[in-house]
């Protein structure tokens, strides 16, 4: 039984375009995990034009952070309404998130960390496409739409992420590189951090299969073993 763990809190690591979204998309459908994403969170307080989301605007265009107490505010009252099983994509992204993170639910179950190369993911960002009110996330060579620039499920257009721009994915490829890749550090230190490297998603993804299933068996089996 693939998902026989009754919880499993998992985070999901990786450059911007490195495939968080991609592969969380499978894991999640796969073992039954409810997938929390910050940048849709966040891009949906701009669609609906809220005060935070105009706050949050200039820093997300720009390609920098949004300030950690805003974010940590919002993941939290999200955290509050889900269930046992879930998986983080897109935060933590500091030190101050992940101690925020440990001290309201504990260590996570496992870290998954996509190390891609920086010019694999540049090329991707090019082609994405995504539709902005549910977060579907397209690319026209990986994975197109069934009807060019329309979304699969509404019909409604897609479009680019204005944080999509060459100028900006630099930007985000370097706030990667100095506030969470340092993340890794202390994730490997807890004993939870798995790495995957590679170019195209579909090849990293039954190895990323693979692990999970493990992890959630030996879960299941350390909660026997305690009984
Ligand atoms: P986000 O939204 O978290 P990023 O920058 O971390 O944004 P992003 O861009 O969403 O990450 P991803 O999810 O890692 O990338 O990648 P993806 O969408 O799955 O794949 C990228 C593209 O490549 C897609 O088109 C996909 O179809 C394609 N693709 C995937 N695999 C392959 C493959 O094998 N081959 C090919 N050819 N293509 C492939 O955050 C946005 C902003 O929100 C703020 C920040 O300002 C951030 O910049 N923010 C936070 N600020 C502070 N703290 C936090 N915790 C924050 N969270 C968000
Ligand atoms: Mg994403």
């Amino acid at each position: 039984n693939m998902s026989a763990a009754s919880t499993f809190r998992t985070i999901i690591l990786g450059a911007p375009g490195s495939g968080k979204g991609t592969i969380a998309e499978r894991v999640c459908k796969t073992f039954g995990l409810q997938h929390i994403v910050s940048g849709d969170i966040l891009r949906k307080q701009q669609q609906e034009n809220t005060e935070l989301g105009k706050e949050v605007t200039n820093y997300i265009s720009s390609g920098a952070l949004v300030p950690d107490e805003l974010i940590i505010s919002l993941m939290s009252k999200e955290m509050k309404t889900v269930g046992p099983k879930w998986l983080l994509d897109g935060f933590p992204r500091t030190f101050p998130q992940a101690e925020k993170l440990h001290k309201e639910v504990g260590m996570v179950d496992s870290v998954i960390n996509l190390d891609i190369p920086f010019d694999v993911i540049r090329k991707r960002i090019e082609s994405r496409y995504i539709h902005f009110a549910s977060g579907r996330t397209y690319n026209l060579e990986f994975n197109p739409p069934k009807v060019p620039f329309k979304d699969d499920v509404t019909g409604e257009p897609i479009t680019r992420r204005p944080d999509d721009e060459p100028e900006v994915v630099m930007a985000r490829l370097k706030t990667y590189r100095e506030r969470t890749e340092p993340l890794l550090d202390y994730y490997r230190k807890a004993g939870v951090l798995k790495e995957f490297q590679g170019t195209e998603s579909n090849v990293i993804w039954p190895f990323v299969k693979e692990y999970l299933e493990a992890q959630m068996n030996s879960a299941e089996s350390n909660k026997r073993d305690k009984k």
